[in-house]
């Protein structure tokens, strides 16, 4: 089995035995394609034999095509022809599913005859996630397998079914406990002499009253995808299934196909997927570099944020103690994880027993004495500096030889913090986003001393707690909520120039952002900005005097907005206005309409300044981390690809010029563009130009 060569075939009980074994994750290379049918080709020619079983090597089945190829010229034999001859076979064609057959690997199954999969196995087609639509005769072969509401709903969403579900809804014909190579070969034996069941000549699955629910389902799919052209599109080519015979029906999915992964949406949400993969590699590490065993874990405070970071441990099968300073703190602190869990009982996606498995791994304890046998302890306090050097004094007394210890601090010095303990390389920042047990962001904050086998536990635990880790260096705020803090100022300024917060919150969701700043600011709570601002004696008049007013965010009933009770929808409130007004009365700014394009730009383009700066500073190791960060962290929307890749979008060009121009129009200085960023417009390149490498030697030079 070579690169060249990643399809075998053998002959085993008068069957060929064709293995896929192209790793990591057996894509459809073009080498794959050709090994396929080439396969299909030996099994026609041969007259022994009497069936063609598809079997892979490794932990997947097929993941799909092999997205690196996406946006190259086409190599022969295209996906569609391969499945196509394993279709056409006279003999049957089984594929013994032993993974994951993902997007164009499931459209692979769907051309054979007869699917077998073993209980691990998932089934789906993530197209979607990728803005292109299934190309390889998914929107055609898997509504007459399996009904066109049900195909169109797996299609639009792209979430996988298990092995079980799958043969719930007939994707599979069974699913083989034992060994499922032995179960496939059956299979095939036992089709042999029979008609080929070809999914594209299935049609007792188009009937009126299928198109009836499948219209319903449509329309459900259309509604909450919203302008979303990838699902149009699959929703459009499932709907010729009724109307057009198959070959018709794969013309289209072919065209739509070409059309979107050309799009710059398809784009940057490819760019995001190989982005999120990398970012978890950490440079720099050591060969060798092995994490610590974890068992056992602490959480230093019961608020919100602690209550939400033991959930995550306890969701992972890690048993959690959560400390606090007073057993009335503990208590309401695991009463409100209860009620989380509750909640999530309640609406169905947590069986109770599971609820009560989860409890279970969480222990409450007073005392910091606590933490003494856990193999990490996050310490989730207040963000006071002198409260977080008290409490790493003491663990570094308590906490066992070996610990790891991290700060979820969301803007402190973690090397201040490393300092107030004798063994700093044990120490790190894990900044966890609101709500803990929702986001999948974790910054992992690499202090001056942390030592590489603290950070690569730190790493592979947020991996285990199913978030997404992404390894950032000591700044005030770090990458996130470091780029955020321009946006916060612009929305100040802008307030004061004219806009209201309805209109920036409709400019952010134009530009495809699910919440505006001002409403997220009224959810988390304007006092916690208020709180940072206090201690860092920095000021927002706006924000400041709304919370000087009470109007703390929603739950205050009142913020940005105003709330009607037990309401979470925002209402524009004329006090606010009359705030505004006066704050830019005093300052002896006369206020204007500001068009939504400026709004965008003057909310958007200052983060990617900033992004520029972490860059040059070496903070972020790869423009893609960033973009990681705020698709994860922040919602930025998917289809832009995150600020730094949608900087090349916009232009890096334009954004300089827009810049220069807003620094000129405000008279801030700290608008101009950062150097890298003024560079790299100046020689036509953008930030995905950038290679790890050239982001170190920035940072070495800075
Ligand atoms: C499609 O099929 C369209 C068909 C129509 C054609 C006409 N291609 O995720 P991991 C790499 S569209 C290339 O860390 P896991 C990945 O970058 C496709 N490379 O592993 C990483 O590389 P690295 C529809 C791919 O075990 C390595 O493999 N399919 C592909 O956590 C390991 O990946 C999908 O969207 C690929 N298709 O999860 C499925 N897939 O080591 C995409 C992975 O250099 N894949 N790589 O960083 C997945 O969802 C997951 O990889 C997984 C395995 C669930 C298969």
């Amino acid at each position: 089995m070579t690169a060249a060569n990643p399809v075998t075939t053998a002959r085993e009980d008068g069957i060929l035995v064709a293995r896929i074994a192209n790793p990591p994750v057996n894509a459809l290379s073009a080498a794959v394609r050709a090994g396929l049918l080439a396969a299909a080709r030996e099994a026609a020619a041969d007259a022994s034999v009497k069936a063609l079983v598809l079997a892979a090597e490794g932990r997947t089945f097929i993941a799909g095509a092999d997205i690196t190829e996406f946006g190259k010229p086409p190599v022969p034999p295209s996906l569609p022809e391969v499945i196509d001859a394993l279709e056409a076979l006279d003999k049957p064609v089984v594929a013994a599913i032993n993974g994951a057959a993902l997007g164009g690997g499931l459209e692979v199954a769907l051309g054979c005859h007869a699917r077998i999969a073993a209980p691990g196995a998932k089934l789906g087609l993530p197209e979607v996630k990728l803005g292109i639509l299934p190309g390889a005769g998914g929107t055609q072969r898997l509504p007459r397998l399996i009904g066109a509401a049900a195909a169109a709903r797996l299609a639009s969403e792209g979430e996988p079914v298990d092995a079980a579900k799958a043969a719930q809804l007939g994707i599979v014909d069974a699913v083989a406990e034992g060994d499922l190579l032995a179960a496939a070969k059956a299979k095939a034996l036992a089709l042999v002499g029979t008609a080929p069941r070809r999914a594209s000549a299935l049609t007792d699955k188009l009937t009126p009253a299928t198109r009836e629910e499948f219209e319903q389902a449509a329309a459900a799919i259309a509604k909450k995808a919203g302008d979303n052209p990838s699902v149009a599109a699959i929703l459009d080519c499932v709907r010729l299934t009724f109307d057009t015979p198959f070959a018709q029906g794969m013309a289209a999915e072919r065209e739509a196909f070409k059309r979107l992964v050309a799009d710059d949406r398809s784009k940057a949400m490819r760019h995001l997927f190989f982005a999120e993969r990398e970012s978890s590699r950490i440079p720099g590490q050591p060969k060798g570099t092995t994490a610590r065993p974890v068992a056992k874990a602490a959480v230093i405070g019961a608020g919100t944020m602690g209550g939400g970071i033991a959930m995550c441990f306890a969701n992972a099968g890690i048993p959690v103690t959560v400390i606090e300073t007073s057993e009335e703190g503990l208590q309401r602190g695991l009463e409100r994880v209860g009620q989380t869990y509750d909640i999530s009982v309640k609406r169905g996606s947590l069986k109770p027993e599971e609820r009560e498995r989860r409890m279970g791994r969480i222990t409450g304890k007073v005392g910091l004495e606590a933490a003494a046998d856990a193999d990490i302890v996050i310490e989730a306090a207040f963000e006071e500096m002198g409260v977080k050097k008290d409490i790493f004094g003491t663990l570094d007394r308590v906490a066992k030889p070996g610990a790891v210890l991290a700060t979820n601090t969301s803007y402190l010095n973690v090397d201040e913090i490393a300092a107030a303990t004798s063994r700093p390389g044990d120490v790190l920042g894990m900044h966890f986003f609101s709500p803990a047990n929702v986001m999948k962001l974790l910054e992992v904050v690499r202090a001056e001393k942390t030592s590489p086998d603290a950070l690569a536990t730190a790493v592979e635990i947020g991996r285990k707690l199913a978030k997404v880790p992404v390894t950032v260096g000591v700044c005030f705020g770090f990458v996130g909520n470091r780029m955020l803090s321009k946006r916060t100022a612009e929305v100040e300024r802008l307030l004061l120039e004219g806009a209201s917060p309805s209109d920036i919150d409709a400019a952010l969701a134009a530009f495809g952002f699910r919440m505006g700043a001002c409403a997220m600011g009224d959810l988390a709570g304007l006092d916690i900005g208020w709180r940072i601002r206090k201690a860092t004696g920095k000021k927002a008049p706006v924000a400041d005097a709304l919370c000087e007013a009470g109007r703390l965010g929603q739950k205050t009933g009142a913020g940005y907005y105003r709330y009607e009770k037990g309401d979470r929808t925002p209402h524009p409130d004329p006090a606010v206005t009359a705030i505004i007004e006066k704050l830019a009365a005093e300052r002896g700014i006369t206020r204007r309409a500001i068009p939504q394009q400026e709004l965008i730009e003057r909310l958007v383009f200052p983060m990617i300044n900033e992004g520029a700066r972490i860059l040059e500073e070496g903070v972020a190791y790869r423009p893609g981390d960033i973009d990681v960060i705020w698709l994860y962290g922040y919602n930025w929307p998917a289809q832009n690809g995150g600020p730094m890749f949608y900087a090349g979008l916009a232009g890096l060009p334009h954004i300089v010029e827009r810049l220069d121009r807003f620094a000129e129009q405000t008279g801030d200085e700290s608008l101009r563009p950062a150097a890298l960023l003024r560079r790299l417009a100046a020689e036509g390149r953008s930030f995905a130009d950038l290679k790890e490498s050239d982001v170190a030697a920035l940072s070495a030079g800075a």
